[in-house]
């Protein structure tokens, strides 16, 4: 059996394989198959673009597909940057500039109102049908960045429960509590439903 990830972003495709390790199927994606074109953006929502992903890769390549769109929501900046996550500094904004952008919008944000959650949407398309679960994990901006492991916000997204930054934590620490994490191991439900039934 094979299953499409819909993303191009190496460093989620490395989480999502740790948590579907034991699922027994050849996992493809996106960012290995130059030919798949790219699937714009352009939903305000996460649930959108997320489903907008799924369906147009299973639409083109007739395979069981599964994407993920994932924004950082920052209470103090009524949610932002949300759904604009990945572009928050500008069209190629890099990881660091999209943190550094944070930090000095949140520059005079008192330690009590500095609360955010990563949200991770998930969308399972196949048959020409598409499911949806989300996952979310609580955390604090913190004012300067620590830690050099996964990827993106991490180094300013400090867990209470864990006690450090998402970018303290080994891959595995983070996909235990991750918005990520959290909305793999619910779709793997579905994902368990439907390889039974195709097998
Ligand atoms: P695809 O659409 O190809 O999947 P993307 O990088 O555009 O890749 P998203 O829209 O889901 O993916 O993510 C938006 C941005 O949010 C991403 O570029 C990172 O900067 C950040 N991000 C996503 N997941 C994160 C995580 O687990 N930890 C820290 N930052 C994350």
């Amino acid at each position: 059996m094979k299953l499409l990830l819909a993303t191009r972003n190496r460093d989620k495709v490395r989480e999502i394989r740790s948590v579907l390790a034991d699922l027994n199927v050849e996992l493809l994606c996106a960012a290995d198959m130059p030919d798949l074109p790219e699937v714009e953006e352009d939903a305000d929502t996460l649930e959108g673009n997320a489903i907008k992903k799924a369906l147009t890769l299973h639409q083109l390549t007739g395979l069981p597909t599964l994407a993920d769109d994932t924004g950082l929501e920052v209470e103090a900046l009524g949610g932002v940057p949300g759904v604009y996550s990945s572009r928050y500094a500008g069209p190629g904004a890099t990881y660091d500039d999209n943190v550094q952008k944070l930090l000095q919008a949140m520059r005079d944000v008192p330690t009590s109102r500095r609360q955010a959650q990563f949200r991770t949407v998930v969308a399972f398309a196949h048959d020409g049908n598409v499911e949806t679960v989300e996952g979310v994990c609580r955390g604090v901006i913190t004012t300067e960045p620590r830690g050099s492991n996964n990827f993106g916000y991490d180094p300013i997204f400090f867990v209470p429960e864990l006690g450090k930054t998402m970018a303290e934590m080994t891959l595995a620490e983070k996909n235990r509590i991750s918005h990520r994490g959290k909305a793999f191991r619910e779709i793997k439900k579905n994902l368990t439903n439907y390889l039974s039934r195709s097998r």
